[in-house]
């Protein structure tokens, strides 16, 4: 909020005046980049209000794109189309999932109560789908629950949905064929409210997270599998995700949402948060108490809120250890070890490496998929290995990765337990050019190491350094693929 707008609202609550502003209604803006077709509109802050209410501000989805929608009449109109998409998830592995709209998780939907909205769906899938609204409060045959409120989106077919809107807060759509969800098939629906919340935020932020089983040099997740080695934050794995950024002093909602098969504690360094709604929608004050890790279970979704006061490059996580990890699998273990064999099983049954199909497919089916992959009872045959003295890992080079030698002791092949994270993370996991972007602009040399599976960070800048990312991210034009990077060319399918 400018100070102006503070002073304002200050000003008038003082006088007795804030609570009586008129509401006045969103207004929406042509969005400038990123845009199919150039009638569409896109979500714009509703308007300050002359009697000094503060302002909404539109939310950001590091990663993802907003949907754009199109007015008829009073009619807000967006479009998804449930296909499957190719997301790249890290530089260089790109993975075949299904979501809406060329990306999984699919766009933002924004929209403000009371909208009158109209949603195409068109299923672009090999199969049956259901598109669900999650927490809406609509007519029941609005609900989109396959089989009962509604026949499912056959494949070429199309359904429209249509209701008013008179809820606030952090939704979400999704596929209601539960293996569909584990393919990706989620996206945000941000129902604002017509006049900011007080205290309201300068910066809003959506993060969706995800989990995936896909072992490598496979494309397909195991979508049968419950052991998961691709933490995704809006389907991106760090090093890959968007950093928040914000300025020294502003006040920040960060909307966590989760659709998969695990809860995940979401920890913020360098502040304490409260946590302001649920996915039901606001919560009273009274019940804000400070924290600075907060429990998203499986389909819910929570906001925080925070007022940026201490500058720096904060983490901002889930604190399951194995959700802090890229690609993690036990079987890959004797792999890049040199001393241990695998017990039982050859590699490919170990690792549950998919020859053809996907986990339900005829080949496959019988098993269920459940000997499938990460962490499947055949890989249970195996324990880690100790590390020959001297030849600690030999890596293939990867280009663009930085592959300095990690910091170990001469003795460490000795200690039992070792190694733990030395080849897990740090200098020779770093890859600080592969995954260059404005909003990393400044971070400290070889920060990529060190992060990973559900990471990001928020950066609290003083206003000179986070003009200049604004600046960057402005000369930035449209949105690249990282394996179009150089050196990454030949990893591209
Ligand atoms: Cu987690």
């Amino acid at each position: 909020m400018s100070s102006r707008r503070r002073f304002l609202r200050d000003f008038l609550a003082g006088a007795g005046l804030f609570a009586s502003a008129k509401v006045l209604p969103a207004q929406e803006m042509e969005t400038s980049h990123g845009m199919k077709d150039m009638s569409m509109k896109r979500n714009k802050a509703t308007a300050p209000s002359e009697h000094g209410a503060a302002a909404t501000v539109p939310v950001q989805t590091p990663d993802i794109p907003d949907l754009p929608f199109r007015m008829d009449g009073s009619v807000k109109e967006f479009h998804l189309v449930a296909e499957p998409v190719k997301q790249e998830i890290v530089p260089g592995r790109v993975v075949d999932l299904w979501g809406y709209n060329g990306s999984a998780p699919g766009p933002t939907i924004q929209v403000t109560k009371g909208d009158l909205v109209r949603i195409i769906v068109d299923n672009h899938l090999p199969e049956a789908t259901s598109m669900h609204w999650h927490g809406f409060e609509v007519p029941n045959d609005m609900d989109g629950a396959p089989g009962s409120s509604q026949d499912p989106i056959a494949p070429g077919g199309r359904f429209v949905y249509e209701f008013t809107l008179n809820q606030v807060g952090t939704y979400f759509y999704h596929s209601h064929m539960a293996m569909q969800e584990m393919m990706g098939m989620i996206g945000a629906f941000i129902m604002h409210p017509k006049e900011a919340y007080t205290p309201s935020v300068d910066k809003d932020f959506v993060i969706v997270m995800q989990e995936y089983a896909i072992l490598p040099n496979i494309s397909v997740p195991n979508s049968m599998n419950m052991e998961f080695n691709w933490l995704t934050f809006n389907g991106k794995s760090a090093p890959a995700t968007t950093p928040l950024v914000v300025r020294h002093g502003e006040r920040v909602r960060i909307r966590l949402i989760n659709l998969g098969m695990d809860h995940h504690p979401i920890h913020l360094h360098g502040h304490q948060f409260v946590v302001t709604g649920t996915e039901g929608g606001r919560q009273p004050e009274s019940t804000w108490g400070p924290g600075n890790t907060v429990l998203v279970g499986v389909a819910q979704s929570r906001d925080v809120e925070f007022v940026a006061n201490n500058p720096g490059d904060w983490m901002l996580h889930c604190h399951l250890p194995h959700h802090m990890m890229n690609q993690m699998s036990s079987n890959v273990g004797p792999l890049s070890r040199r001393v241990g064999m695998p017990a039982g099983e050859g590699m490919e049954q170990g690792m549950g490496m998919l020859r053809g199909g996907s986990a339900t497919s005829q080949e496959n089916g019988p098993s269920l998929g459940r000997g499938l992959g990460v962490g499947s009872t055949a890989g249970q045959t195996m324990s880690n290995s100790p590390l020959k003295t001297g030849t600690p890992m030999q890596h293939q080079h990867m280009p663009g990765m930085q592959m300095a030698a990690p910091n170990v002791s001469k003795d460490a092949n000795s200690v039992p337990g070792f190694p733990q994270d030395a080849f897990m993370e740090g200098p020779m996991m770093a890859m600080d050019e592969m995954v260059d972007k404005p909003e990393n602009y400044g971070l400290r040399k070889g920060w990529s190491g060190f992060m990973a599976g559900m990471m990001t960070f928020v950066r609290v800048l003083p206003p000179d350094k986070y003009d200049q990312i604004m600046r960057l991210r402005e000369k930035q034009q449209g949105k690249k693929l990282m394996s179009d990077m150089p050196g990454m060319e030949h990893n591209r399918e």
